[in-house]
C-alpha cells in the first residue's frame, strides 16, 4: 500500500473574521476594550499552516482540495432551523456573530463554514477509499461543541460529525469511532451520537473547563447508544504522562474492543502548556505519543484508517509545534524538532499523579460494555 498523507487547509480557514473582541465582545460601557485579537483568532492556524510549509513537512504531504460541504452533508447531522439560523446569521448585517457574541464568523462568513466542515468529508473520502493511507485536515472554524441545533464555543458545524455521517450514509461504513483529544469537552459530538451505538465517542479534556456542566463519566450514552460514549475528564495540570496512561488504559483498549472501521481525531492543541484556555501541561512530545499510539491502533485494527480533523489550539507560538508533532508522527519524518521544549519542559505534567490515574483508572470497567 501506498503512504500518501493527505494535508487540507484552504487560505479562507484564515478569513474567519473573529471580531474586535477578545473573547467576549469588545463593550465600551463594560469597559472590554476592543483586542483586535480574539483568542480564536484564524492567525494561529495560519501559522500552524505556514510551518507545515517551511519545515518542509509539506514535502511529504498530498495536498487535499477541500470542497464546500452541501446542505445534504450538513443536514445528516444539524437540524434544518440550525442551518437556516446560520445562513441567516452570516448574510444580514448582524455580520456573522452568533448570539453568544463570541461564536463569530464574520459577514458571509458561512462559506468558510461549509469549506471547513468539507475539508474533513475530502480527506475521510479519500482515507476510506485507500487513495490515501491517513491525513490531517487543518481547518477552520471548529466542530465540536455544535450539537444538532445549536452553534457553540466557535463552532458552527460539527465537523467530525458531518465526516463521520458521509462516511456511513455515503461511504457505507458500519462502525465509526471519534477520537476528540481537545482540552474542551466535546458536548457537541457527544450529543448528536449520544443514543447510537454505530459511532463511538470518546472525549478527553480538562475536568469542568467548557462547557462547565458536561464531560462527566457517568454520561455514558443512552439506549442503543449505552456504553458508546467515554468521557475522560482529566485534572487541571495533566501532562504528557496523564494523557499517555489515559490513551493506553483506556482510549486504545476501548478501540480494539469496537472495532471500528474508521477512526477519526478531533485533535485540538489546547491541552498545551502554553493555551491561554485551558491549564493542562502537554508539550509536543506528548502529542507525538498519544499520536503514535492511535496510529499504531488503527494499524493494528482498521488497516490504519484514521483521519485527523482540527478542532481548538489558542497558543499562536507552540500550535504550529504541537501540529508539527503530529503530522511528523504521520509522515514519519522529522524535519523540524520543538524549540519551546528547553523551556517548557521541565515543568511538570512528566510524571502520572494519583489523582490523575484515579479518574483514568474509573473508566476501566466500561471498556467490556462496548460490543
Ligand atoms: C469557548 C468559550 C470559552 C472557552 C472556549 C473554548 C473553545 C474551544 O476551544 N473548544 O474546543
Ligand atoms: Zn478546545
Amino acid at each position: 500500500m501506498s503512504k500518501k498523507i493527505g494535508y487540507v487547509w484552504n487560505t479562507l480557514y484564515s478569513w474567519v473574521d473573529t471580531g474586535t473582541g477578545g473573547l467576549l465582545s469588545a463593550n465600551l460601557s463594560a469597559r472590554i476594550q476592543p483586542s483586535y485579537q480574539h483568542l480564536s483568532h484564524p492567525d494561529t492556524k495560519r501559522r500552524f499552516n505556514e510551518l507545515v510549509h517551511t519545515s518542509g513537512q509539506i514535502d511529504y504531504l498530498t495536498p487535499v482540495k477541500a470542497k464546500a460541504a452541501t446542505d445534504e452533508d450538513i443536514l445528516r447531522v444539524h437540524t434544518l432551523e440550525i442551518l437556516n439560523k446560520v445562513k441567516q446569521i452570516s448574510d444580514l448585517a448582524t455580520g456573522g456573530v452568533a448570539d453568544d457574541g463570541v461564536t463569530n464568523i464574520g459577514n458571509g462568513g458561512i462559506e468558510i463554514a461549509y469549506l471547513s466542515a468539507g475539508g474533513a468529508i475530502e480527506l475521510t473520502k479519500k482515507v476510506v477509499n485507500g487513495e490515501l493511507s491517513t491525513g490531517y485536515a487543518l481547518i477552520n472554524p471548529p466542530g465540536h461543541h455544535a450539537t444538532r441545533g445549536e452553534t457553540m464555543g466557535f463552532c458552527y458545524f460539527n465537523n467530525t460529525s458531518v465526516a463521520a455521517a458521509y462516511a456511513k450514509e455515503v461511504l457505507g461504513l458500519k462502525r465509526i469511532a471519534i477520537v476528540d483529544w481537545d482540552v474542551h469537552h466535546g458536548n457537541g459530538t457527544q450529543d448528536i451520537w449520544y443514543k447510537d451505538s454505530s459511532v463511538l465517542t470518546i472525549s478527553i479534556h480538562q475536568d469542568c473547563c467548557f462547557p462547565s456542566n458536561s464531560g462527566f463519566i457517568d454520561e455514558r450514552g443512552e439506549s442503543d447508544g449505552f456504553g458508546y460514549n467515554l468521557n475522560i475528564p482529566l485534572p487541571p495540570g495533566s501532562g504528557n504522562a496523564a494523557y499517555q496512561y489515559a490513551f493506553e488504559t483506556v482510549v486504545i483498549p476501548a478501540l480494539k474492543q469496537y472495532q471500528p472501521e474508521l477512526i477519526i481525531v478531533g485533535s485540538g492543541f489546547d491541552a498545551s502548556i502554553l493555551d491561554p484556555l485551558s491549564r493542562m501541561m502537554v508539550l509536543a512530545d506528548g502529542f507525538k505519543a498519544i499520536t503514535q499510539q492511535v496510529l499504531n491502533c488503527a494499524n493494528e485494527i482498521c488497516e490504519g484508517k484514521i483521519v485527523f480533523v482540527q478542532e481548538g489550539g489558542y497558543s499562536p507560538h507552540y500550535v504550529p509545534f504541537c501540529g508539527l508533532a503530529v503530522i511528523q508522527t504521520l509522515t514519519g519524518v522529522e524535519t523540524v524538532a520543538d524549540p519551546f521544549k528547553e523551556f517548557v519542559g521541565s515543568m511538570g505534567g512528566d510524571k502520572l499523579l494519583d489523582h490523575e490515574k484515579q479518574v483514568v483508572d474509573q473508566l476501566i470497567p466500561f471498556i467490556k460494555d462496548i460490543q
